[in-house]
């Protein structure tokens, strides 16, 4: 029993942030399918998530992307989001919709087209504080699509140029999360397009910065629990970004097309924040578990209350894995033995200890089956009906 209180408290103490976009009408470049009752506003985004917070009790912050968010009272909005029973998660700052950046924001050839990226950044960093929140994620599309179109050495240096100076503008306790993706919308190059790039970056910036793993954000065949495992060896995991794809950036619910390799990705935090070496232990401890998703055909929060339960399984999961014995195998070299060990809680099934633990938090044992009762999905769509939407994310 003791072992199952200890497993049900640190399933009970997982938080997962849950992103503001994915609430709203999002597509794909050949179409958004509108659905009725879809967030449009922050207080109406800020709503689902309280909503989903309520059914799942452990998603009490929301991330927000700028401009698609920007208010003119930020106290304002923090006490609603207050009022709702969640938080201003991370900011997000958009530097891929300006027409500006067409050729890039922080690597652009441009000096004035630099100071307007280092300029929207700035502003996200006084937003972070103005909301009380401690996180700044930074994304950049910027890239070329033709070989020769730009030097990429000199793009490497824009951009560390102009993020020394957003460093240099953070408050103390703010964490800057650079965050890398292998292709799209650049074509030829990416320039944040991989973890060692985007650790090199974070090393030369200081310890306020770390890497955010999308993992959506990498050619297929890399080992994402590997690099996962190498930044928390090296302290300078961050963050996460979850969501599945079978091919590219599919944005698609977490878990729901290799739910193996969420479970290895846990496996690989757990382990670290168990170890004897401090820094690693704080770094895994401090992980910001985020989702980053759009639902482009499935009903939002639903899709959303689905994404949390598939993070909950696996890092349950993973909380069952007999470190001992997998210790055991690989101090003897018993490679199959080792792998059974893994196999052994992957093939558990969790559902049990999820509900028991739902139970004790207060929550239903079943946030799906308790948002279809709730009417809840229900009642927006009356409410807000069916808004007009354009192609891929908002302001596109
Ligand atoms: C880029 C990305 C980034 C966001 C955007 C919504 O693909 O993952 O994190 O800003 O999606
Ligand atoms: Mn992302």
């Amino acid at each position: 029993m003791a072992l199952e209180g200890r497993v049900i408290d640190r399933i009970n103490a997982l938080r997962v942030e849950t992103p503001s976009w994915g609430y709203g009408n999002s597509g794909t470049r050949f179409k958004v399918f509108a659905q009725p009752g879809a967030a449009r506003t922050i207080e109406e985004k800020l709503s689902d998530a309280a909503m989903v917070n309520r059914l799942t009790g452990i998603c009490p912050s929301v991330a927000i992307h700028i401009p698609w968010d920007r208010v003119d009272d930020w106290d304002r909005l923090r006490e609603f989001a207050a009022a709702q029973g969640v938080s201003i998660g991370a900011i997000n700052p958009n530097l891929f919709q300006d027409d500006e950046y067409m050729l890039g924001s922080l690597g652009h050839p441009s000096a004035a087209t630099r100071r307007q990226a280092v300029n929207h950044v700035l502003e996200c960093i006084d937003i972070a504080t103005k909301v009380g929140s401690s996180l700044v994620s930074l994304w950049l599309a910027d890239g070329t699509n033709y070989p020769g179109q730009d030097d990429l050495r000199a793009r490497r240096r824009r951009v560390l140029e102009c993020l020394r100076e957003i460093y240099s503008a953070m408050p103390a306790d703010l964490r800057l999360l650079v965050e890398y993706k292998f292709f799209e919308p650049g074509f030829y190059s990416t320039d944040l397009p991989d973890w060692g790039t985007a650790f090199a970056i974070c090393i030369e910036l200081g310890p306020q910065a770390e890497v955010l793993v999308d993992t959506g954000h990498h050619a297929h065949g890399v080992n994402v629990e590997q690099i996962v495992a190498q930044l928390l060896d090296v302290g300078r995991l961050g963050g996460f970004h979850f969501n599945a794809r079978k091919y590219a950036d599919d944005d698609l619910i977490v878990g729901s097309t290799n739910p193996f390799e969420l479970f290895l990705i846990f496996n690989e935090l757990l382990a670290a924040e168990d170890d004897a070496d401090g820094t690693v232990a704080r770094c895994a401890r401090n992980v910001a578990y985020m989702i980053d998703q759009s639902h482009n055909i499935e009903p939002k929060i639903e899709a959303m209350i689905q994404s949390v339960v598939n993070i909950q399984t696996a890092h349950a999961k993973a909380l069952l894995i007999d470190r001992n014995r997998l210790h055991d195998g690989q101090r003897r070299g018993d490679v199959l033995a080792a792998n059974r060990v893994l196999l052994e809680a992957y093939e558990t099934d969790v559902r049990p200890l999820l509900q028991e633990a739902r139970k004790r938090l207060g929550v239903d044992v079943d946030p799906i089956v308790a948002l279809g009762a709730s009417g809840y999905s229900e009642r927006v769509a009356r409410e807000r009906g069916k808004a007009a939407a354009a192609s891929g994310y908002p302001g596109a």
